[in-house]
């Protein structure tokens, strides 16, 4: 069984909708000192997005067929802090991930169908990863950082 293409590319599609809605309002000093309890800032959150937007996407780009590469590991709470997480601007840092998302989708639709099970990385922790897998992924993280916001907001509850 693989899981449709067309369903996994709508899906990544439907996160910067989501995102620009959610931050629609919120500006700079908002951003920086909303946090869930202990955890980042919404700025720190979106940095995170951003970030692993790249990670993602040079995953999938390396992925390979014959011969599938591991993929580095990476500690997100050091790159928040090496990478200054909380000094960045938060709307240059979402023109950025959306500009990332669009080239991953428009890199994505690009791949033959068969490519998207045939293609594989092993991840550090979960290991063989295909395309499909990986691409899968992303929404995944994507709602799980966007519920973040949306307390760290005040917006919403945890369920
Ligand atoms: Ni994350």
């Amino acid at each position: 069984v693989s899981f449709p293409i067309g369903r996994a590319l709508l899906s990544i599609q439907q996160t910067p909708v989501l995102l620009q809605a959610l931050l629609r309002d919120v500006d700079q000093a908002r951003a920086s000192q909303a946090r869930d309890g202990e955890g980042w800032n919404v700025v720190e959150v979106l940095c995170h997005l951003n970030d692993y937007e790249q990670i993602f996407s040079e995953r999938i780009q390396s992925a390979s067929g014959e011969n599938p590469p591991s993929m580095a590991a990476y500690n997100p709470d050091e790159m928040a802090v090496e990478k200054r997480y909380a000094e960045q601007s938060l709307t240059a840092t979402l023109e950025q991930l959306l500009e990332r998302r669009r080239a991953l989708v428009a890199f994505l639709k690009g791949l033959a169908p068969e490519e998207w099970e045939a293609r594989a990385g092993i991840h550090p922790a979960i290991g063989k990863l295909t395309i499909t897998e990986q691409v899968l992924i992303i929404p995944l993280h994507d709602v799980n950082h966007m519920e973040q916001m949306i307390r760290a907001l005040g917006l919403g509850e945890k369920f």
